[in-house]
């Protein structure tokens, strides 16, 4: 598999209960490296546009206000088979079905506040970083 990258946030309840770095020592440990990253207070229209696949969801309300409550870090992550290595050390999205030593099992706090967003694919990753980054933010 060769090196690919991936589009990670790190959210609310991370920044919140200053776990960032917590949370970056997993990251890194799974192989990973940071090649770029900021923290910004999202807006509602950056949320809107970033979860818009989940628009008709019951859930959807409820996110937007939770990713633009408090700051998140937005990152791109690179390595090999990044998207699927990112996505095994984040673990599954409900965190009490997340595998031991996961993101999400160690420091989820329900379904919602799960501690970190990774892409799901390839193609997805690559439209989600041109959301949130130039080409020369990210420094390989
Ligand atoms: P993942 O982030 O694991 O790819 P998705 O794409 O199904 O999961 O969901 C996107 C985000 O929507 C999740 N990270 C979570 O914050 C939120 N979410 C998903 N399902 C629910 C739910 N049933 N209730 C509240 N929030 C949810």
């Amino acid at each position: 598999m060769a090196v690919q990258r991936t589009f990670s946030i790190l959210k609310p309840d991370v920044t919140r209960r200053n776990l960032t770095g917590a949370v970056n020592a997993k990251i890194e440990a799974a192989g990973l490296r940071i090649v770029a990253q900021r923290r910004i207070h999202m807006t509602l229209s950056q949320a809107q546009a970033f979860y818009a696949v989940h628009k008709d969801r019951p859930f959807f309300g409820e996110l937007v206000e939770m990713m633009t409550a408090a700051p998140v870090v937005v990152q791109v992550l690179e390595g090999e088979n990044a998207v699927q290595a990112y996505r095994d050390v984040l673990g599954a999205t409900n965190p009490a079905n997340a595998a031991p030593g996961t993101i999400r099992k160690d420091f989820a706090l329900s379904m919602g506040e799960n501690s970190a967003h990774g892409s799901d694919s390839a193609e997805n990753a690559a439209v989600e970083i041109g959301q949130f980054f130039a080409a020369s933010d990210i420094v390989g």
